[in-house]
């Protein structure tokens, strides 16, 4: 059975992972989900530059050899698009109709920009850093042609993990991922690490571009009115990845599996509510839990009663924030991370035997289905997108 990935558009790429085939810890460059708001840009490395200019004592351009020879690292970061699961809103809210699956895990390697911004001396008056991508053209609503550009306050520009990236799960980036380089906001939302990097700017004052103040915004009600907010920290969030949604089940024992995520954070615990969020119980936490990665979790259901059945995951991170169970409007198409009915249904006449894997079963299965996926053509499934493409 070839596995199906979902395009929901092919110019620009869009597309996502099918999260209940691809059951990794580390998500597969070739089922890595893929946003462009534009076609991939052509890049020829030979000619590339990196320029690093503003607010800084000594710009810079940067060849790939430079970059290179530079301090590098790895680090494992969960990234998710912003209007993951925009798809399950009701009422609809306009724009790429995601499902659940806008969202992976894999290890990046590359320079970390510290380096780079300490090698032009970034300016003490500098307030933001602005990074433009090499794709431009015109958006929904836009007549003039305009490159994709988004900002990062000093702080985070400048914080040790916030990584230029030549590298993702051991192999260059490919073009949709943003080779030559491209920038990697770990615990942020996707729309943050800028792919296709050209020019690094160092600026005073805020960043005014149209995917930092038009799109990729929030409202926030505050005591005297709303203000606006830009997508930046990814909440904390679960995924029920198995059972799917509809599925029937046998009466016994059913394994409940799924990842949990919290931006910054490292995930505390998850619980499981299979009456529709009447009472919770605790999940397992299976595998490496930390800062930035999303953890695997499994709880095993027992019930002898067959019926219709509502399941619910809700995540805590380690600071302390739970999971929230409705979607805030205020937030349009973004920040989707309320608990997500699955409707299941439990058949007096089939039984089930699922138990708790211990992690070294669990690897062993991941390897098994990487090992049986990597022979397996990739299958598309074109969807028109709907919306205004953000
Ligand atoms: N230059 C550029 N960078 C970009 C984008 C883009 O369209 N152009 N999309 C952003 C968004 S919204 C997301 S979610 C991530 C997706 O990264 P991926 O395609 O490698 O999964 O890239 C971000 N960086
Ligand atoms: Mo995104």
């Amino acid at each position: 059975m070839p596995v199906h990935q979902k395009v929901l558009s092919t110019t620009p790429e869009n597309r996502e992972t099918p999260l209940a085939d691809v059951p990794s810890w580390v998500t597969p460059n070739r089922w890595f989900f893929v946003r462009s708001h534009y076609e991939t840009p052509e890049i020829d490395v030979a000619s590339w530059r990196l320029s690093v200019a503003g607010c800084v004592g000594r710009e810079m351009e940067l060849t790939w050899e430079q970059l290179d020879s530079m301090p590098h690292r790895s680090i494992f970061v969960t990234m998710e698009c912003a209007g993951n699961g925009r798809s399950f809103l009701k009422p609809y809210v306009e724009g790429v109709q995601w499902t659940a699956g806008a969202v992976g895990h894999a290890e990046w390697s590359g320079v970390p920009l510290h380096v780079v911004l300490d090698r032009a001396s970034l300016a003490e008056d500098a307030k933001e850093v602005v990074f433009y991508g090499a794709d431009s053209g015109i958006e929904h609503g836009n007549d003039a042609p305009q490159s994709f550009a988004r900002s990062l306050p000093l702080d985070k520009a400048r914080h040790p993990d916030t990584m230029l990236v030549t590298h993702m799960n051991g192999e260059v980036l490919e073009p949709s991922h943003g080779y030559p380089l491209r920038l990697l906001v770990p615990g942020w939302y996707g729309v943050a690490s800028v792919k296709w990097l050209t020019r690094i700017e160092a600026v005073k004052t805020p960043f005014q571009g149209y995917y930092q103040t038009a799109k990729y915004t929030i409202q926030h009600r505050t005591g005297g009115g709303v203000r606006t907010d830009v997508v930046g920290p990814m909440p904390v969030k679960s995924e029920i990845i198995r059972p799917v949604d509809g599925s029937v089940l046998g009466i016994g024992a059913n394994r409940l599996f799924g990842m949990a995520w919290a931006g910054e954070h490292a995930v505390a615990a998850v619980e499981v509510s299979v009456d529709g969020g009447v009472s919770w119980q605790r999940a397992e936490l299976q595998g490496p839990r930390a800062a930035y990665s999303w953890t695997a979790w499994e709880y095993l259901w027992e019930s002898a009663a067959p019926g219709d059945y509502t399941l619910l995951a809700r995540a805590i991170s380690e600071d302390g924030h739970v999971q929230p169970m409705d979607h805030d409007y205020d937030r349009g198409g973004y920040l989707i991370n309320f608990s997500r009915p699955i409707n299941v249904r439990l058949d007096a006449a089939k039984l089930s035997y699922d138990f708790v894997g211990d992690v070294a079963k669990l690897q062993r299965d991941m390897a098994a289905i990487a090992q049986e996926r990597s022979h397996q053509p990739l299958d598309a499934d074109i969807e028109l997108m709907s919306g205004a493409g953000i």
